[in-house]
């Protein structure tokens, strides 16, 4: 299989050329091809450039530049392009902070192998893991804020809604319409998962063992969590106007046991 990762990038001069290097030296050991586009925004800090250099010297790296519109849309463009250019069968969604190890990823492009259209990196599943150091503000909102989504958008049987880590065979991004998510931070994920959902995709969630990030800032802030709880309101109304049940979603979700792929 081809894959493509999508990596988008806010200030992450140290983080971009380990990744991108680490990411190649797993591949060394998998039967797949690997590309890794990188979905930056202007970064004051010199992310694109580190990037440009690195794509110069290797055509498996790619480079897409733009204005600072948030995290869903420089994935909106990252998939646009992927897609378009790139001839992918699977697409990555990963961070470049080094909170989703690229030594993990070939676990979620195994439940691919095996059928699933839609694999989630998931911290809220059994064997999944979120840092230590994380304080109580940071584990209630991640822990509550998917268990409020979960409830309002309907998707029960998805432990982790908000996870940025996932593998997404290019055939349901293809069905879904790219522009009707834009939304700015994390409920990015929440919709592109809810459009999967609508969409039929076979959703599988693998345990993760997610790190904190050693260089560099948040870029989430307060206003993302308010976007984050006014979309997941507008997911239920939506629902309820698609005449979809909660029925009808639970029917194509897992089991707990189908959930949980073993390590
Ligand atoms: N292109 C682009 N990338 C972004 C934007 N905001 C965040 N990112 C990237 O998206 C990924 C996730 O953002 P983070 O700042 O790590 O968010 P987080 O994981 O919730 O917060 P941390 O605890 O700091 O890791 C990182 O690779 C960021 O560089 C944005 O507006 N545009
Ligand atoms: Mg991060």
């Amino acid at each position: 299989m081809k894959i493509v990762t999508v990596i988008p990038t806010y200030n992450e001069r140290e983080n971009i050329k380990p990744l991108i290097d680490k990411l190649m030296q797993v591949f060394t050991f998998l039967p797949h091809d690997l590309e890794s586009l990188v979905v930056d925004d202007n970064s004051p800090d010199g992310t694109g450039g580190i990037v440009r250099d690195l794509a110069g010297k290797n055509q498996a790296v790619h480079l897409l530049s733009g204005k600072k519109q948030g995290l869903g849309a420089a994935y909106i463009r990252g998939f646009k392009y992927a897609l378009k250019n790139l001839n992918p069968d699977v697409l990555v969604e990963m961070d470049a902070d080094f909170s989703h190890r690229p030594e993990d990823l070939p676990r979620l492009l195994a439940q691919i192998e095996k059928g699933a259209d839609f694999v989630i990196g998931s911290r809220y599943v059994r064997g999944g893991k979120i840092p230590k150091n994380w304080n109580f503000f940071r584990r209630l909102n991640s822990r509550w804020g998917n268990r409020f989504a979960r409830y309002l958008a309907g998707i029960d049987d998805v432990r982790d809604c908000t996870s940025g880590f996932r593998a997404i065979k290019k055939q349901v991004l293809e069905k879904i319409n790219l522009n009707k998510l834009k939304v700015r931070g994390y409920s990015f994920q929440m919709n592109l998962l809810y459009r999967a959902y609508v969409a039929g995709a076979k959703i599988k969630e693998v345990p993760i063992d997610f790190r904190a990030r050693s260089w560099g800032r948040t870029k989430l802030g307060p206003g993302d969590i308010a976007e984050f709880v006014w979309n997941s309101v507008k997911l239920r109304f939506e629902k309820g106007l698609d005449g979809l049940n909660k029925q009808t979603l639970r029917s194509e979700s897992l089991s707990d046991e189908e959930r949980v792929a073993p390590n």
